[in-house]
């Protein structure tokens, strides 16, 4: 027994965090249902390295130290059972099993608690980063059974990624499921900032008639300044890339998006917790609408848009605003991500470190930014921060840009092209600060035609009153029905 920790699950992300592991002088060893992807691993990319195969669950076990670490790199959902109920006979407790796939994380819950009951220390973590992040350092958000994590930190830290003085974009996120719903959140806030450029670039092509060759340039001025990350470093790549042609290739890719659920995961959570994370969710929506490209090509038939409407005169001006009010939306999206995280803790009883979070997001994930950095200044400014909106930094921002927002936002209105994420964006910080709110007529409404009570502004909170708007109504007043 020789092997600092075991994998199985030898598809690209196994394999490459085994690499990773193996670079940083870690001795694992490998396992795979399909038992001829190990001969081929050790034969092929594994080749001089020192990681051991095993054919069999039980022989990889054997080859481990105490306590074993079996890590899972398998298909999210009834796989991760099964391959427990497999792996469990094998061990004994105060063994680990790790799952770091993207799970559920009301499933890494349940297994916490249930393995936590065989003796077994469960860990269910996030990985980010792709193929590229899994070999070179990935971003790492564990959670699970708290004492479980001494014995994989120095492996998680020694391969995640680093931001520039030498951090690990790796830290304990908290118990359960923490660290895979920290996970979803992150995979939400990458649907939000990916519909943000989407909607910029469209502004910019149809408002201005910028080629991708100007669109690249354009991009890359931007990942010089504020919006300094990979999404926009990657974009400006995709706008270079050209066909065998010579064309650009992003003129040539079909407009209907994939999914594979976790913007829809956070978008089920928002609305379970009762949170107004608008972003997110529109940000699913636009992928669903852009699916109904059929559809879409009747109605670009007989649905007209403005017309004769002259595009912005000033053109850099134009650019700028842009610019701002993908930089203020990416704000509100990152504000309302953590009001999520901050209910979910609430919720779960997880002592998230919501500074921590924004440093494993700083690096080796597909949200990485500069501006990652600014939210982690604002918790160590501020522990207890209510909400990002509220720290100097950002309401700083915001101010300073908000009338350009505000202006991009109208050509894009005049010239009637969608913006759904810049639009909501904008929706929810006039609506979170304003005093008043129209919810006065709302809940008139609900009293009128249910009387489901209201509160007064004279009377204390709590205090609960009913109407009878018409004359004709009783005086009952409902407690149980909620429509
Ligand atoms: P996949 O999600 O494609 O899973 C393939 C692996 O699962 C193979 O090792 C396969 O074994 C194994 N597997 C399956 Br499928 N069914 C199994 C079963 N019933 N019993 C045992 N093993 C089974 O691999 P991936 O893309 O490397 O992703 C692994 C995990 O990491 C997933 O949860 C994924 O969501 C997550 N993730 C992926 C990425 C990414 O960029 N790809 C990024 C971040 C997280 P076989 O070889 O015998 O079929």
């Amino acid at each position: 027994a020789s092997c600092d920790i075991g994998l199985i699950g030898l598809a690209v992300m196994g394999q490459n965090l085994v690499l990773n592991m193996n670079d940083h002088g870690f001795k694992v060893a490998v396992f795979n249902r399909t038992v001829s992807k190990v001969d081929d691993f050790l034969a092929d990319e594994a080749k001089g390295t020192q990681i051991v195969g095993a054919h069999s669950i039980e022989e990889l076990v054997r080859l481990l130290k105490r306590p074993r670490r079996v890590m899972l790199m398998v298909k999210a959902g009834d796989t991760v059972d099964q391959m427990i109920d497999h792996v469990l006979p094998h061990l004994e407790a105060g063994d680990i099993i790790i799952d770091g796939g993207n799970s559920l994380f009301t499933d890494s819950n349940r297994r916490t608690k249930a393995l936590a009951e065989k003796g077994i220390l469960f860990i269910g973590t996030g990985v980010s980063g792709g193929e590229e992040g899994a070999r070179f350092g990935p971003s790492i958000m564990p959670g699970g059974n708290p004492a479980a994590w001494p014995h994989v930190k120095d492996i998680f830290q020694a391969i995640a990624a680093k931001v520039d003085d030498g951090t690990p974009c790796c830290d304990w996120v908290g118990e359960d499921g923490a660290g895979h719903y920290v996970k979803m959140v992150h995979n939400g806030i990458e649907y939000g900032d990916i519909q943000l450029i989407c909607e910029a670039y469209d502004l910019l092509k149809r408002g201005l008639g910028f080629t991708p060759d100007e669109l690249h340039d354009i991009f890359a001025e931007w990942n010089k300044g504020e919006l300094d990350s990979f999404l926009i470093e990657i974009t400006a790549e995709i706008f270079a890339k050209k066909d065998e042609d010579g064309k650009p290739l992003i003129d040539k890719i079909l407009d209907t998006a994939g999914q594979k659920g976790t913007g829809k995961w956070t978008a089920i959570s928002a609305l379970d917790l009762g949170q107004p994370v608008t972003l997110i969710g529109e940000a699913v929506f636009a992928r669903c609408l852009s699916a109904l490209k059929d559809e879409r090509i009747e109605a670009s038939k007989v649905l007209t848009g403005p017309s004769g409407v002259a595009a912005p005169s000033d053109r850099d001006a134009f650019i700028e605003d842009v610019r701002r009010a993908l930089y203020c939306s990416k704000i509100i999206s990152y504000a309302q991500g953590y009001m999520l995280l901050r209910e979910a803790g609430k919720e779960n009883h997880w002592n998230l470190n919501m500074g921590g979070i924004a440093l494993m997001w700083r690096g080796g994930c597909i949200i990485r930014s500069r501006f990652l950095g600014k939210i982690k200044e604002a918790y160590d400014k501020n522990h207890a921060l209510d909400n990002l909106l509220l720290d100097n930094f950002f309401f700083g921002v915001l101010n300073q840009y908000q009338a350009s927002w505000r202006k991009a936002l109208v050509h894009a209105i005049e010239l009637g092209i969608p913006t759904p994420a810049f639009t909501t964006a904008l929706a929810f910080y006039d609506g979170y600060r304003t005093e008043r709110l129209p919810a006065n007529l709302l809940q008139a409404q609900r009293d009128f035609f249910g009387a489901h009570t209201y509160e007064r502004i004279d009377q204390p909170r709590g205090k609960f009153f009913h109407t009878n708007w018409t004359g004709r109504g009783g005086r009952v007043s409902s407690t149980t029905y909620n429509a």
